[in-house]
């Protein structure tokens, strides 16, 4: 059960597992609860590199490009986002992140700011789902 924010219906969320990343059982439940919040949901499943997500992102003209990481690698496959953007021309594209952002030693709080950096609007580190897809829906109406 989800609290409605926004009205999504139709906008589209480009999604996956980011780099050689093979946790697939997240990456469906995304799938699933994007759906039930009336997003257009184009999945891209594991190991996906970058490119492959902002090549989907323009082929499918989406709203929003989730990318999940669980085995701890996302800083080295996503420190180049901002870089890759400024090749694009993104009009009004939400970029956000989740999962398990870090390995080893490091200071949680650190994260955020780091992907931010990167070229994310929305970075959750071990965040419940359906508290980062509420924030995102926030996230959308505002903007809108
Ligand atoms: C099952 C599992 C595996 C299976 C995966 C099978 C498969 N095809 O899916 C196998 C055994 C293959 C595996 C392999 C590895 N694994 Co593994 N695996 C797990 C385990 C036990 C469960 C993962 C799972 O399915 N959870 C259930 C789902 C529903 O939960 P979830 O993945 O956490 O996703 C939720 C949240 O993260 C969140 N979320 C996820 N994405 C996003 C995105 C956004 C935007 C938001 C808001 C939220 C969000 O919502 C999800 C749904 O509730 C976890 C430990 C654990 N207890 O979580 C380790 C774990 C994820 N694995 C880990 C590691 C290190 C590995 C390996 C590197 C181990 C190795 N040395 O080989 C490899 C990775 C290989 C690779 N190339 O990716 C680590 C990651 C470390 C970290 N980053 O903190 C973990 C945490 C174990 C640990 N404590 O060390 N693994």
């Amino acid at each position: 059960m989800c609290l409605k924010f926004y009205k999504v219906d139709g906008m589209k969320v480009v999604t996956g597992v980011v780099g050689n990343d093979i946790h697939v059982v997240a990456n469906r439940l995304i799938d699933i609860s994007l759906e039930e919040r009336g997003f257009r949901v184009f999945n891209l499943g594991v190991n996906t590199y970058l490119e492959e997500f902002l090549d989907a992102v323009v082929e499918t003209d989406a709203d929003v490009l989730l990318i999940s990481s669980l085995n701890g690698e996302a800083e080295g496959w996503c420190r180049d986002l901002a870089i890759l953007k400024s090749q694009y021309n993104f009009k009004d594209v939400t970029f956000m992140i989740g999962g398990n952002l870090g390995v080893g030693e490091m200071d949680p709080e650190e994260l955020p700011p780091k992907f931010r950096a990167y070229g994310f609007d929305l970075v959750f580190h071990q965040t419940d789902l359906n508290d980062g897809l509420d924030e995102l829906e926030r996230f959308l109406e505002k903007r809108a």
